[in-house]
């Protein structure tokens, strides 16, 4: 996902140049808005954690571009393209370090192993959607 706030600062364009630069084939992409339910199922892993209600209120803000990204090794390749979590820690040129605000407003979300792309993928496109 390309988050709200990055959405808001004007940076669809050169992420998603900075994505393909790197090699990876768009097999599905919309522009969306999540509603509260949508991001409270889709960061349900944190729910205990003390920063779920800003992430919740955060990802619901505005709109976002969800993509499904494909490429060998796209993973690791795609998690070091955009940088740790907190932009202050991530890697010159990442885009993160380039486009993020903060911890919580942090431009991106990657999947952070096979298994949950394929059910972040899931969630939200269909079949029919992915090319
Ligand atoms: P990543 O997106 O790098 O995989 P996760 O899955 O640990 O990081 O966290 C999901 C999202 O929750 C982050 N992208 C960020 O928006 C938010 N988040 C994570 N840790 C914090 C924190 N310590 N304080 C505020 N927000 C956080």
């Amino acid at each position: 996902m390309i988050k709200p706030d990055a959405v808001r600062n004007g940076h669809i364009g050169a992420i998603l140049e900075k994505i393909t630069s790197a090699g990876f084939k768009i097999a599905a992409m919309k522009y969306t808005q999540l509603s509260k339910r949508d991001a409270q199922e889709f960061y349900a892993i944190h729910k205990e954690r003390p920063f779920y209600g800003e992430l919740v209120a955060f990802m619901t803000s505005g709109p976002i571009v969800s993509a499904i990204l494909e490429k060998e090794n796209a993973v690791e390749d795609f998690r070091a393209l955009i940088g740790a979590t907190n932009p202050e820690e991530a890697a010159e040129g990442t885009i993160r370090r380039l486009f993020a605000t903060d911890i919580t407003e942090n431009a991106v979300h990657g999947s952070d192993s096979d298994e949950n792309a394929a059910i972040e993928g899931a969630f939200h496109f269909s079949g029919r959607e992915i090319y």
